[in-house]
């Protein structure tokens, strides 16, 4: 992706474990690399489809201006949620802040932090088939919605499907979304157990009937496996009550280890049904 660049902006603030230095203040230096794609407003020579570095460099000053932190780690951590949250067009930011006057006693050119965030796209399914499953849906997209860090870009439509996995139960509601999320995987699950928490969700059979379930599908080209997750979801290929509302919204993303689309995994799924 194209980027912008700013380069040892001088901020005066007061960020610091020592009490000197919130109550007096010291020099930082701040780097920031802002990844957005600049073609538009290249071709268009226009402002307005690109970033003003001028308004970032403002945004940067008045942020470490105004918040004070212990730890430089959380002035750059915080400022780069900032910047991507208020920042139109930021896809991504690479953010260091250097302290040249580090009151260490010892003598140090400068001392830094350097950060690397951005907007991640992630593939939701979320199920249910107990209660007023329309409404556990939609609850959950409105709640995904609400995440600090979380925008929903896609929703498929609501598809009955038959349960899948050989329990016998009532006939799900099922649908697929797509978010922007600054969350890592892990603080993504986190907030998801706390939505299936908050619906009442309890985990007594596996693959048992369920009020609402959320599972992440992709998150971008990761490849993750831990204890408590897989991504891409591990069965997602053999699921049509996955593929089916997925294709309506991601027909052309690819699975990073099968490297198949979701239209060719949905194709080869029905040719085997
Ligand atoms: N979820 C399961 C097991 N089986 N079947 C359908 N049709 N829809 C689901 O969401 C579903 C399922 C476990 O999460
Ligand atoms: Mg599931
Ligand atoms: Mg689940």
């Amino acid at each position: 992706m194209d980027q912008i660049k700013i380069e040892h902006l001088e901020v005066f603030a007061n960020h610091g474990v020592f009490p000197e230095e919130t109550k007096l203040g010291q020099k930082f230096l701040v780097n920031a690399t802002l990844f957005t794609d600049t073609r538009e407003a290249g071709l268009a020579d226009d402002l307005r489809l690109s970033i003003h570095y001028g308004d970032a460099c403002r945004y940067v000053t008045e942020f470490l201006t105004r918040h004070t932190y212990r730890l430089i780690e959380a002035a750059a951590e915080h400022l780069a949620m900032a910047m991507l949250l208020d920042i139109p067009r930021l896809r991504r930011v690479a953010l260091e802040i250097k302290k040249p006057w580090a009151p260490i006693g010892l003598p140090l050119e400068s001392v830094s932090v350097a950060v690397d965030r951005g907007w991640h796209t992630a593939y939701l399914s979320i199920g249910s088939n107990l209660g007023d499953k329309d409404a556990y849906l939609q609850g959950a997209v409105c709640s995904l919605g609400e995440i600090q860090g979380c925008k929903v870009k896609k929703v498929s439509d609501f598809f009955t499907t038959k349960p899948y996995g050989g329990v016998p139960q009532e006939d799900f509601l099922n649908a697929c979304l797509e978010v922007d999320t600054l969350l890592t995987p892990e603080e993504l699950l986190g907030r998801i157990h706390q939505i299936e928490d908050a619906a009442g969700r309890e985990r007594t059979i596996r693959w048992g009937p369920r009020t609402l379930d959320i599972d992440i599908l992709l998150y971008g080209k990761e490849v993750i496996e831990t204890e408590d997750l897989a991504i891409p979801h591990v069965d997602m290929h053999n699921r049509l009550f996955v593929l089916e509302p997925l294709s309506q919204i991601a027909p052309n993303v690819r699975h990073p280890i099968l490297h198949l689309t979701v239209s060719q995994m949905l194709q080869v799924l029905a040719g085997r049904e």
